[in-house]
């Protein structure tokens, strides 16, 4: 077992603690353990106070209004893009596009990028690890073209098999789609070397960046990503906002996704011209409240300092991997090279939502099922997994009180 501290003096994980006013509530009569931080992240204070102070300080509707809360509220969410930038790397405000989240940062790439350059007989390359956000739409895109999705393999750990990605391309070959961190396993793709291949075949590359921007330092230019998307609200943010990155170019020459306010220049009944970048894309009063604490979100993170967090979730994931290790019957699902945060597995002759039922019953949130993975646990031949994953305010006792009480769950279900 393993038992040395994180020695880190600049994080100390009692004081994170106390910025999360959640931590300190009760379930079912136990201290709350949080688990689930890979479906959402709890919210600091300072995040939840921002919205506070944007409804009642200066509401207001951005981009419109000439007044001064109008000023103050698109001032604030303007601000959200200028850090988005800094936090992805991007070279161009232009590029940071607000979206709903994750899944609506792909959909649109699919609906306007594909729509566009996607003909009959053409073919786009996803992983066998892919969420369902990162399927589905190339699937309907696939559809209504008359294209062809190709997986690239995974081996039995959970690792991408580049040698037969490099397999799948041919002349039709018209994009790549690839998960940056795996939500189910843990694993943390070849991102790089992933797009440094398909551009030596002229191919463009999205990145789901649901998973990896809050873990991860998370650089686009260095990446040379043509696309990259991630949610606010697994970066300790709100729900329902999020980033699309895409180069400039690539968003210039790409047709609109929806039609009304924002997304215009002028309108007749006859004709339309569209904004630039980046309200071309943003059609419609947008999320501007969770916007605004996004930005405080990842303010947060940069000064805890992603690094000082690594540090400390490596920690956890390797200390949870050697307790389940010691329980008979249990089979961690995932052990790629590189992993971070989460772990998943199964138990002998028990069904994942037994144990995630009994483990609600003493206060611990963990996911359990296939984690909107459906075919990556066809390919792991399971029905689903347990899945604990970490956060920057996760603890080793914590561990301990899962671990604990998974063995009594296992036992009364054995
Ligand atoms: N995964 C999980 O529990 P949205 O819902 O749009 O914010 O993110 C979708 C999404 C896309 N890609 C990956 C890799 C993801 O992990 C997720 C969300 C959550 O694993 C909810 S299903």
């Amino acid at each position: 077992m393993i038992t040395t501290a994180v020695k880190d003096k600049t994080f100390d994980v009692a004081e994170i603690r106390e910025q999360f006013p959640i931590l300190h509530r009760l379930v079912k009569g136990k201290p709350l353990v949080y688990f689930d931080n890979a479906a959402t992240s709890q919210k600091p204070q300072v995040v939840i106070d921002k919205l506070v102070e944007y409804y009642s300080g200066f509401n207001a509707n951005i981009h419109r209004g000439i007044h001064t809360l109008a000023e103050e509220a698109t001032a604030a969410f303007e601000e959200a893009r200028d850090t988005a930038q800094r936090f992805l790397g991007a070279a161009h405000r232009e590029e940071i596009i607000f979206t709903k989240g994750t899944t609506e940062g792909i959909n649109l790439v699919a609906s306007t990028w594909g729509r566009q350059n996607i003909s009959a007989g053409d073919e786009i390359i996803i992983s066998a690890m892919e969420h369902h956000s990162n399927i589905v739409p190339w699937q309907i895109l696939c559809l209504e073209k008359g294209a062809t999705l190709k997986v690239i393999p995974i081996d039995d750990n959970g690792d991408i098999i580049l040698e037969e990605f490099k397999k799948l391309f041919t002349s039709k070959t018209k994009f790549v789609s690839v998960v940056h961190v795996s939500n189910s396993l843990g694993t943390v793709n070849p991102v790089k070397e992933i797009i440094r291949i398909a551009h030596d075949f002229g191919v463009l590359v999205l990145v789901d960046g649901a998973q990896s921007t809050v873990h991860l330092d998370i650089d686009v230019v260095a990446l040379d990503c043509d696309f990259f998307v991630c949610s606010s609200h697994k970066i300790y943010g709100p729900t329902g906002t999020g980033v699309l990155y895409g180069k400039r170019s690539l968003l210039e020459a790409m047709p609109v996704f929806q039609g009304g306010g924002e997304m215009i220049k002028e309108v007749t009944f006859a004709s339309t011209s569209y904004n630039d970048l980046p309200y071309k894309y943003e059609a419609g009063t947008p999320n501007i409240a969770d916007t605004i604490a996004f930005k405080t979100a990842l303010d947060f993170v940069a000064s805890v300092g992603k690094k000082n967090v690594r540090t400390h979730e490596n920690d956890l994931l390797a200390y949870a991997t050697a307790r389940l290790e010691e329980i008979a019957g249990l089979r961690i699902i995932g052990k790629g090279k590189d992993k971070i945060s989460v772990v998943s597995f199964v138990i002998d002759k028990v069904h994942p939502s037994d144990i995630g039922t009994l483990l609600d019953n003493r206060g611990i949130a963990v996911r359990t099922g296939n984690h909107c993975t459906q075919p990556l646990m066809d390919r792991l031949c399971v029905p689903g997994t347990i899945r604990a994953s970490f956060a920057m305010y996760n603890t080793r006792d914590e561990i301990d009180v899962f671990t604990t009480a998974l063995e009594k769950s296992i036992t009364l279900l054995s």
